[in-house]
């Protein structure tokens, strides 16, 4: 069953994605100047630091543009899949007035110079006290989407008690409960140790500790990524190709795996890292092999879905199913292409996990070429996918024949930029380029011509990534402000008439959240236990310089 989106309901939706599209637009333009830097031909005007616009990118891209799509956009899921109460909606606004008023104090403080800290904002660096007071209020406001979520789906269960969930609300309280028991740890990070810090009440800081509550918390923020693009290609694509979901218990099997797998594998960032035993860096690399299944069954099924599709529509032979894909219809090509990159993404990925050879790639540029693919184009094209029908749906409108082809020509134009800027980016991480660098010269070596060569194609890269940014946000006002008035689909996808039911134990919360949590004391206690226990007296007791100011 399907509900319709009221006119409030919508407006809170649009919110969240005018942020979204607004953080597109900054963010992109810092990531064009980056590439413009290190290419050694353009130097940054007004005293403007590098590691300062690399600080708004990695914000505003990394931790803004996507909590604010996958929020709005699990919000839209949600309300049209188990509905929203006026109380729920006016909840709704106060999560997003919390993350908004969060996210323009962190602006405000980096704008102004005083957080060149990186998405990461790995201690010793330091920012303005404002600036983790930002970042904790986006947080709060995102847990309280996440009650809002739980409530809702809370509430549909005990109205339907002998019904099984609908897929896409199911993956959605999954994403948020992950998400939930992740961001305790940055939650702990900025509160107990970065906030007293910064406001001059304590003089050290523990770094490893830091460093090690941020990861628990960062891997699985790419998951909490990864899912919402998921649940298009599981739940939505379906139908746009004019198929069946392939299997409903399936899908929430991989979520469930995903909830498990996803946060005890922290230590996989931290590879490199004296102080922390090798014994559980070993631990959690298995359990980061655990969790790349999930995606090799999401893989499995897409292809799965695919081919069945059109054999029914009857297109036989090895490959003559692929010839009925809806190759010209952008809600299909963009995130085809998103799961396109994610086979050498993930690969990519598979290398980063690999312990030793961990250490070919750790800290090079070769890693940022790794999360372009998987985060900047996987993730983002599917979203990409996804806003084309969302949008003109929420405002109204529709998705016009010119608005597709523009669409897909943006498509093309971001794969293209992003072939060459995060390949360049690989090449050149193998040859020991470093990440979070503006260097552009390698002094004297025969590195240079090399190096200088791989960046300036990085710059050709993100100068056309920064075209097919300009071309999205035309299409994002052109689809939210004059596209003809109508009623674009939501595209939800069915189950085959006949398809097997899905056990009932797939909604054994409790169990899985027990299980989560288990794996979570299992692979962090004894490496806390060690960072804490052992920590250094008085850790670092000066302020850290900052990029070259
Ligand atoms: Fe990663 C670093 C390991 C996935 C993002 N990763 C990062 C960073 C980011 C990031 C942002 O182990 C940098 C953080 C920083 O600033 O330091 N990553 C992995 C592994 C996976 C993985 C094992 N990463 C992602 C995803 C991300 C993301 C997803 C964002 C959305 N990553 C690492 C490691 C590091 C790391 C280390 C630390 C490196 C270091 O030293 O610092 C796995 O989840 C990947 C599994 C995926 C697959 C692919 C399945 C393929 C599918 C597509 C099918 C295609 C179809 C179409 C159906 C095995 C599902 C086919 C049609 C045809 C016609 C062919
Ligand atoms: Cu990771």
């Amino acid at each position: 069953m399907e509900l319709t989106l009221t006119k409030p309901e919508r407006r809170l939706y649009m919110a969240f994605m005018y942020v979204a599209f607004i953080s597109l637009f900054i963010g992109g333009l810092m990531g064009l100047l980056q590439t413009l830097v290190r290419s050694g031909e353009f130097t940054l005007p007004w005293g403007i630091d590098y590691y300062q616009i690399l600080t708004v990118h990695g914000v505003i891209l990394g931790l803004v543009l996507t909590t604010f799509f996958i929020i709005g956009f699990q919000y839209a899921l949600m309300g049209k899949t188990v509905g929203i109460s006026k109380k729920q909606l006016r909840w709704g606004w106060v999560s997003f007035w919390v993350m908004t008023i969060g996210t323009t104090t962190t602006a405000i403080t980096i704008l102004l110079g005083k957080a060149s800290v990186l998405y990461t904002f790995y201690a010793p660096l330091k920012a303005h006290p404002a600036f983790y007071i930002g970042l904790a209020l986006v947080i709060v406001g995102s847990w309280i989407a996440a009650i809002v979520n739980f409530r809702q789906f809370y509430l549909w269960k005990k109205a339907h008690p002998d019904e099984k969930s609908p897929l896409l609300a199911f993956m959605v309280v999954i994403n948020m409960i992950m998400w939930f028991i992740a961001t305790l740890g940055v939650a702990a990070a900025v509160l107990i140790q970065f906030i007293p810090w910064s406001l001059g009440f304590t003089n050290s800081i523990n770094v490893l500790l830091s460093r090690t509550l941020f990861w628990y918390f960062g891997h699985p923020l790419v998951y909490f990524w990864l899912l919402p693009a998921y649940m298009a290609w599981y739940a939505i694509l379906p139908k746009v190709i004019g198929g069946k979901i392939f299997s409903d218990s399936l899908a929430r099997f991989s979520f469930i795996l995903f909830l498990f797998f996803s946060i005890p594998v922290g230590l996989h960032h931290q590879l490199t890292e004296p102080g922390l035993d090798s014994t559980w860096k070993f631990i959690q690399v298995v359990l980061t092999f655990m969790v790349v299944i999930p995606s090799l069954m999401t893989a499995f099924s897409m292809f799965a879905t695919f081919e069945i599709t059109g054999r029914k529509k009857g297109y036989g032979g090895l490959f003559g199913w692929l010839r009925h894909l809806p190759w010209k219809d952008v809600r299909f090509l963009a995130p085809f292409i998103g799961m396109l990159a994610f086979i050498p993404g993930g690969a990519g990925g598979l290398i980063n996990a690999s312990y030793q050879v961990n250490t070919i790639v750790h800290n090079t540029i070769w890693v940022t070429g790794h999360f372009h693919l998987t985060a900047a184009t996987t993730v983002v094209l599917t979203f990409f996918g996804i806003s084309y029908w969302l949008i003109p749906h929420l405002t109204g409108r529709k998705l016009t024949k010119s608005v597709n082809r523009l669409g897909i020509i943006q498509t093309f134009v971001w794969t293209l930029g992003m072939l060459i800027m995060s390949g360049a980016m690989h090449i050149q991480g193998l040859t020991g380029g470093p990440r979070r660098s503006s260097y552009s010269e390698y002094g004297g070596t025969e590195q240079a011509a090399e190096w200088g060569a791989y960046q300036m194609a990085q710059a050709v890269g993100g100068s056309i990534l920064f075209i097919a940014i300009i071309l999205m946000v035309y299409i994002f006002i052109k689809m939210a402000f004059f596209a003809p008035k109508g009623d674009e689909e939501f595209p939800i996808a069915q189950e085959e008439l006949d398809a097997q039911p899905t056990p009932k134990w797939t909604e054994n919360w409790k169990l899985w959240i027990a299980i989560t949590i288990l794996l979570i004391i299992f692979a962090y206690t004894v490496p806390l236990f060690d960072v804490i226990q052992n920590a250094p007296p008085g850790s670092v007791p000066f302020d850290w310089p900052i990029g070259n100011s």
